[in-house]
């Protein structure tokens, strides 16, 4: 493989330079066929006759069916629908005392990374928007080989054990006989798997909270859920869970307006993330580790092998390491975010594995995966996958081959290449695994400390506000009410009594089954206030604004808002009827969306601009009003300026009077020439929704 041009090793643009060997930018050039023949024409097949018959030695044809014949791969069996992005990683300071991995020893190394996001159940054309749990799995292309972090958004998994993945998978992908639903649990397999598989009961409460339902991949945590472990130079291992924490904080959408975004915008979380890395608003991450050292393996009561607990950061502090940053756009899907191949064993000196059932299963079952789908034993060797460091070893051939090893020799141990390529020591970067002492009968069993189900589950709910809390109940009234059978209603309702009754009576008053007489409820009493959404760091910067127009608007005031925002890093859009320009008193400016071309779900905040004119075309619009209404009813800030008012709906209105609580409610009044109330305004987008209208 090449090195480095500069041959300086790893930095952030190696990466990019090794891709640049294999990107084809056809402009300017001639068509070719796969032979690199010129081709004289394109349109037609070659005939005898103008009506004759298709003639088989047009080979210039025969190849480019067979290709098309084959463009398309296996969809991945589970996370089939991603979209990935180029960036770095940079460590804020050396971890030597945790752990060897070269790429978390030194602040000034920026090592690349490719990452892909992800939703679970879905099929490759299925919406982003819908409820599931998200995949966050991260290459790094070290200077010691790829490590790859294949996490979630959602920091614990629905099983314990390796062993039922595909019972859970076939449970909730569409139902065999008639393959419905798409992208969903809402269905009786689904509830039928959880309601007989009670270990499954805190993820759910995760799937059914709004984790499942992101703002944004921008604004979403990652957990490589796993127990892994550190090791560091000396030899000295820790116990470790990964965490991802977006600088932007943790956000997301309405259940309505998810449902609604994938007819409106199938494909809004991937625009999101293109569009915001195109327009140089580049996605942060904070790597975040939790330690736990081997000593204190059994002072917790959950087992941190089970992968259905996760460790309460208030009792495990996450330490901040370092950041990842996504600043390029890839430039083919297929190349790049359907290729990458991702494995939870592609690991590096200095991190190992624990004996965590489900991590070891997944150890198996991604090469596995990418055999069938990326066809052959050479899929390293494909751009996107290969590491940036050179890569060594006697492993031959097969389908695709493209490296082309030189030399008669192809085995370890040899005289004929003095033992080439021969393995590192320790001391010269060479992995060696981390001297756990096991022993045991072999045992088809699970250990009894993984056999509390419910107390986390109750940890959660726990630590949820209250409006959290009503979403999760809705959530599962509307996954449970989707359930045709009604003895897997009941069950449900039965098991979720061991978590709260209060919820459990909740459920079974949504989807019409009996509370259960005599509930287990859990007694944990223990909140973790990091689980809840409420607690997160809060940023107006990158939301998107519509600003509801027509000709007559109040241009000083629509104009000094869009500077405003625009300073403050949020993204406005003129929306009116029509595309164009529109005209104001004192200017005019260039509408780049109409009611037909977006809706209010696409946005953030909406604002009705001031102008009587301007107004009165508007309210003659069902669609402008319904924009105001959805953007009241999915709690996003609605800001108006003068007769803008007039589009706002009757709830809105009531509150006007009450002024010292508008921004609590979401609601600004924009005064032409006061810049302190386009300043109200972005602080109130910041708050991303405004709950008080709830109650
Ligand atoms: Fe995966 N998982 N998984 N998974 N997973 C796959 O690998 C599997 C699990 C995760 O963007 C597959 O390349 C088993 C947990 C992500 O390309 C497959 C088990 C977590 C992605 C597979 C699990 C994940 C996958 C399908 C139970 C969070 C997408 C295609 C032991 C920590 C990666 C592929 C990408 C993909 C197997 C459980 C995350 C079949 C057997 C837990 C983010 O190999």
């Amino acid at each position: 493989m090449k090195q480095d041009p500069q041959n300086k090793g790893v930095n952030e643009h190696s990466k990019d330079r090794q891709l640049e060997e294999f990107r084809m930018d056809n402009a300017g050039k001639k068509l070719t066929t796969n032979q690199g023949v010129k081709v004289s024409e394109d349109e037609h097949s070659l005939k005898a006759g103008t009506r004759g018959p298709t003639l088989m030695e047009d080979f210039h044809f025969r190849e480019k069916m067979t290709h098309f014949d084959h463009e398309r791969i296996p969809e991945r069996v589970v996370h089939a629908r991603g979209f990935g992005a180029h960036g770095y990683f940079q460590v804020y300071e050396s971890m030597a005392e945790y752990t060897r991995a070269k790429f978390l020893q030194d602040p000034s190394v920026k090592t690349p990374v490719f990452v892909r996001f992800s939703t679970v159940a879905g099929s490759r054309g299925s919406a982003d928007s819908v409820r599931d749990a998200r995949g966050f799995a991260t290459k790094f292309y070290t200077e010691e080989g790829n490590y790859d972090l294949v996490g979630n958004n959602i920091p614990v998994f629905f099983i314990q054990d390796a062993i039922k993945f595909p019972d859970l998978v076939h449970s909730f992908k569409p139902e065999p006989h008639n393959e419905m639903p798409q992208a969903s649990t809402a269905h009786d397999t689904f509830w039928d798997f959880a309601a007989n598989n009670t270990e499954t009961a805190h993820m759910i409460m995760w799937t059914m909270s709004d984790r499942a339902i992101p703002r944004s991949y921008r604004m979403m945590e990652g957990f490589g859920v796993h127990t892994f472990r550190f090791v560091n130079e000396q030899g000295r291992a820790r116990f470790v869970k990964f965490h991802w924490k977006p600088v932007l904080g943790t956000h997301s959408l309405v259940f309505d307006e998810a449902q609604k975004l994938a007819g409106k915008d199938p494909d809004f979380h991937r625009r999101d993330l293109w569009e915001a890395i195109e327009m140089g608003d580049y996605p942060e991450f904070e790597l975040g580790v939790q330690m736990i050292d081997e000593e204190d393996e059994f002072s917790f009561d959950f087992d941190i092998l089970d992968a259905t607990k996760l460790w309460p950061e208030e009792m495990v502090p996450v330490k901040i390491i370092g950041k990842m940053t996504l600043n390029r756009n890839q430039d083919n899907v297929f190349a790049e975010t359907e290729q990458v191949a991702f494995h939870p064993g592609h690991v590096v000196p200095g991190i190992d594995f624990s004996n965590d059932p489900l991590l070891q299963g997944r150890l198996f079952s991604y090469t596995d995966t990418q055999l069938i789908r990326l066809g052959g034993p050479n899929f390293h060797e494909i751009p996107i996958n290969r590491p940036v460091c050179p890569f060594h070893n006697n492993q031959y051939d097969g389908y695709h081959r493209m490296t082309i090893n030189k030399g008669p020799v192809a085995y370890h141990k040899n005289s004929m290449q003095n033992n080439d390529p021969s393995p590192a020591t320790a001391e010269e970067g060479g992995y060696v695994h981390y001297q756990e002492k096991v022993e045991g009968r072999k045992v088809r069993q699970r250990s009894d400390s993984f056999k509390d189900h419910y107390s986390q589950a109750k940890l959660f709910w726990n630590s949820m506000s209250e409006v959290e809390k009503q979403h999760i109940i809705e959530a599962f009234r509307f996954e449970v009410g989707k359930v045709q059978n009604k003895d897997i209603k009941q069950q449900v309702v039965d098991m979720f009594s061991n978590v709260d009754l209060y919820l459990a009576e909740q459920i079974a008053l949504g989807v019409g089954v009996k509370v259960p007489d005599e509930a287990a409820e859990s007694k944990v009493t223990l909140s973790s206030p990091a689980l809840s959404q409420m607690n997160t760091a809060r940023s107006a910067k990158t939301r998107k604004v519509a600003i509801l127009a027509d000709n007559g608007f109040n241009y000083n005031e629509v104009s000094s808002v869009m500077e405003a925002l625009k300073a403050a890093g949020i993204m406005p859009e003129i929306v009116s009827k029509n595309l164009g320009m529109i005209k104001g008193d004192g200017g005019e400016l260039e509408v780049t969306k109409t009611f037909l071309t977006s809706h209010s779900v696409m946005y953030d905040a909406i604002y009705a601009a001031g102008g009587k004119e301007s107004a009165e075309a508007l309210k003659k619009v069902p669609q402008a009003k319904e924009f105001v209404s959805e953007s009241y009813k999915h709690f996003k800030t609605i800001a108006f300026g003068g007769e803008g008012a007039e589009l706002l709906p009757a709830e809105a209105l009531n509150m006007l009077g009450q002024s010292q609580t508008l921004s609590d409610m979401g609601i600004v009044e924009i005064r032409s020439g006061d810049p302190s109330s386009s300043k109200n305004l972005i602080n109130t987008i910041a708050m991303h929704r405004h709950w008080g209208r709830a109650i």
